[in-house]
């Protein structure tokens, strides 16, 4: 199996270039449907240790339902399928880009979620166009076993977050244990109260805010992806959802530029313009480099051929 590795504002993607399962045709939505049911020891195989490790995404390369778009992808951790993606499509356009399969300008992805546009500016700098993002309640408060009530908002990005304003700890890389460990409570609150996205959707990131370190930017985030790993670069999906919240509440302009910062320190460029559907349409600006060219070897005889689950 043919892979390459990139990292976006240090968040790892591994592109599946072949040797992945044959998903079928039609919509991406319903292939997206069958690698979670009938293939997650691929899924697994490929993003979690030996070969990977709890933070890398995987983008399965396919053929686009619509031949408009430069490709169809799904991104995948070891859990399920991800509707869409923001640092692993900026982690892709570098790696289409690395192949020479594509030029410097726009083009379209088919996504589970729907298609997203991106823009290469060069070979390592990318603007995403996410699908239109929203919020669906405004202060939720959730019961947060040894913390109390805890406010935030549920808004969809391509993914649904549970976003909260000022993190109850400092988001530092200190902090990572502690910042995990109260976002998975979290989590655990919102699922225990049946608190869900639409039509019963889990909220499976977990996005929280403090001000930022840099001069230039205007927050930081950290935010907990479904795995239980933490996401290094700012989430794509998460700003996406952030702009639709700061856009509700009369907080950001369309077409004014924000910057989000990571955990890590790493920085998107972020704007909006309003969607179709009373939503935002999100753009996000950041940078990708391509770490290794690889090819996967799956011995039969490997006990930990498709990943250490325990
Ligand atoms: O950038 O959208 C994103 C993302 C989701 C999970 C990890 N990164």
């Amino acid at each position: 199996m043919r892979v390459i590795d990139s990292h976006t504002a240090g968040e790892p993607t591994r592109v599946v270039l072949d040797g992945g399962p044959d998903l079928g045709s039609g919509p991406l939505a319903e292939r997206a449907a069958r690698l979670e049911r009938d293939h997650l020891d691929f899924c697994a195989s490929v993003v979690l240790e030996p070969r990977g490790h709890d933070a890398m995404i995987g983008a399965l390369l396919v053929a686009p339902d619509d031949p408009e778009c430069a490709a169809g992808v799904i991104y995948f951790n070891n859990l399920k399928n991800l509707g869409m993606c923001g640092h692993a499509t900026i982690g892709l356009g570098a790696t289409l880009a690395h192949l020479g399969r594509i030029a410097p300008g726009t083009h379209r992805l088919d996504t589970p979620v729907g298609q997203v546009g991106f823009e290469l500016h060069d070979a390592n700098r990318v603007s995403v166009v996410n699908v239109e993002s929203y919020r669906l309640h405004k202060d939720v408060t959730v019961e947060v076993d040894g913390l109390g009530a805890v406010m935030g908002d549920v808004a969809w990005g391509g993914n649904w977050f549970f976003l909260v304003k000022d993190s109850p700890v400092a988001l530092t890389g200190q902090n990572i244990r502690a910042l995990t460990d109260l976002t998975l409570r979290i989590r655990a609150g919102l699922d225990r109260a049946g608190i869900t996205g639409r039509n019963g959707a889990w909220i499976d990131h977990i996005e929280l805010f403090g001000p930022p370190v840099s001069d230039t930017a205007h927050s930081r985030n950290f935010v907990l992806c479904p795995g239980g790993a933490y996401d290094r670069s700012p989430c794509g999906t998460g700003c996406s959802a952030k702009l639709a919240c700061l856009a509700e509440d009369g907080l950001l302009a369309p077409g004014e530029t924000y910057i989000q910062e990571s955990v890590i320190g790493s920085t998107y460029e972020i704007s909006y313009a309003p969607g179709r559907h009373g939503g935002v349409i999100s753009t996000v600006t950041g940078q990708a480099f391509v770490t290794g060219e690889a090819n996967l070897i799956f011995n039969p005889a490997d006990p930990y051929r498709t990943g250490i689950r325990l």
